[in-house]
């Protein structure tokens, strides 16, 4: 590949441009409050739970912290100008609730709610639609003292908070996305112990998933009541399911999973109550729902956010040797796709599964509006000596997601915005800064901040100046 940043994208990759996708489409980035904030001591801000599980030895790679991060606490007018050179029209960022609220109850800290409110402001001056995100991970520490997620009472105290920032912020942020891909917080947090708050036990997990749902429910309507015309949706992380055979087993096992990871988020948030097939199987694990919650869960969105990343191949786990049916009662096991190339994480690049998974929510649940709220690759970028960054890697995996973006609208896909993952290199939750996701390099020694190629390509794209459709004569 040819990596001189002003090149045109290689041959082989498919031709996409912007005036591909309607005029009024969203085009942008997006980060998360602890993954790029720093600033942790600044003005009051409470201790969030992954203040405390990044500096437990041994949980984060590295022993890294968000502590300093990119230190967009400070240099956020910066990131801003960048979105701005990128071309973007819209910006998702993530409000840290510890800033709002230290403890997670009580009235609300000012200077928490004034960083957001110069962030905004600094957002539309610069012709950017803002997109805040009200939880994406980082519950005030007080409160997961309390049981966290895990206690019912966690459901009123996110709607106290989602209450005052959407009081603070609605004049002039319309755009609302409850959680961010409760999958994680649930299971990574509560299961597999992997994310904050490292807890490994799936009844409780299941728990969590149950009040976060809620939570977005009961948040809904405050944030209606406060925003004059709100948008406001939710965002899950969801994932192609298919079978590792032909055989009965393997296509009865990828219905399982496909129950775990897709059906226990969607069919609530629906209106069609959690999978019938999912709760029998997990038995006496299952979450305890009291009369109401359904309904308050299916509460009309006005769209849903999807993050996708990558496709999952399943086989059944029944007869693997240690099973245990207590702690994987979907027994399935996700296996190699042969022949599929990877990200630095070990995830399949599978650009058609996004037009898969995007025309399945479509037809099964048709939500009024689909954003791809996340979309994007870590691969181990090379740094040139002049300080240059190439990474075709993840400029393949832009261009080819967004050609399978586009096939979406040929089949009546109502998809109104993409956002790249992510606007800068940042703290990867337990893989620390190891992994890079960033269009915009990060050298965490000096906070320099340089476009890579991909981000170069994706400004092209954005601004429709791309010469000609990559790879082809046209
Ligand atoms: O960095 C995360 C983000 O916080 C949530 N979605 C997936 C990204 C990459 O792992």
């Amino acid at each position: 590949m040819n990596t001189r940043p002003d090149a045109p994208v290689d041959a082989g990759l498919p031709a996409v441009r912007r005036s591909d996708f309607p005029a009024d489409f969203r085009w942008g980035c997006a980060t998360a409050s602890y993954q790029i904030e720093g600033g942790v001591h600044e003005a009051g801000r409470g201790e969030s739970i992954w203040d405390r599980f990044s500096h437990t030895p041994g949980k984060v790679k590295n022993g890294d912290t968000g502590d300093t991060a990119c230190d967009h606490y400070h240099r956020w007018p910066e990131d801003l100008d960048l979105l701005q050179r990128l071309g973007a029209n819209a910006y998702r960022f993530s409000i840290a609730w510890p800033r709002i609220q230290p403890t997670g109850r009580g009235a609300a800290l000012q200077a928490g709610l004034d960083f957001y409110s110069r962030l905004v402001d600094g957002l539309l001056a610069r012709g950017l639609q803002p997109w805040a995100t009200l939880y994406h991970w980082d519950l005030p520490q007080a409160l997961q003292d309390e049981g966290g997620w895990m206690a019912r009472d966690s459901v009123a105290r996110f709607a106290d908070y989602a209450d005052i920032v959407t009081r603070a912020l609605g004049d002039r942020v319309k755009h609302w996305i409850t959680h961010n891909e409760p999958f994680c917080t649930a299971f990574l947090g509560h299961q597999h112990g992997v994310h904050a708050p490292g807890v490994k036990d799936l009844g409780l997990a299941l728990q969590v998933h149950h009040h976060l749902l809620l939570s977005h429910g009961r948040a809904l309507p405050v944030i209606r009541a406060n925003v004059a015309d709100a948008q406001a949706g939710i965002t899950l992380s969801l994932h192609p399911i298919s079978p590792a055979s032909p055989s009965a087993a393997d296509v009865a096992a990828a219905r399982r999973h496909d129950g775990g990871r897709n059906r226990l988020f969607l069919d609530p948030l629906f209106g069609r109550g959690y999978p019938a097939d999912v709760i029998e199987r997990l038995g006496p694990l299952a979450p305890r729902v009291v009369a109401g919650d359904l309904a308050e869960i299916a509460q009309r969105c006005d769209f849903l956010g999807i993050n996708y990343y990558f496709p999952e191949v399943v086989a059944d786990a029944t007869h693997d040797a240690g099973h245990d049916p207590l702690k994987d009662p979907l027994a399935t096991r996700v296996v190699d796709a042969p022949g599929v190339a990877r990200t630095a994480f070990g995830w399949p690049v599978v650009p058609e599964g996004l037009t898969e998974l995007l025309t399945r929510v479509h037809r099964d649940y048709a939500p009024p509006a689909i954003y791809i709220t996340e979309n994007g690759s870590t691969f181990d970028d090379q740094v040139q000596p002049d300080g240059a960054v190439h990474d075709p890697q993840r400029l393949a995996f832009l261009v080819r997601h967004l050609a399978a973006a586009r096939d979406t609208l040929a089949a009546g896909v109502p998809l109104k915005g993409y956002f790249a993952w992510s606007l800068l290199d940042n703290f990867e939750w337990a893989e620390g800064y190891l992994r890079r996701f960033g269009l915009t390099h990060v050298d965490f020694a000096t906070q320099q901040r340089t476009l890579k190629t991909s981000g170069q390509w994706y400004a092209r794209f954005c601004r429709d100046s791309l010469p000609a459709a990559p790879g082809t004569a046209g």
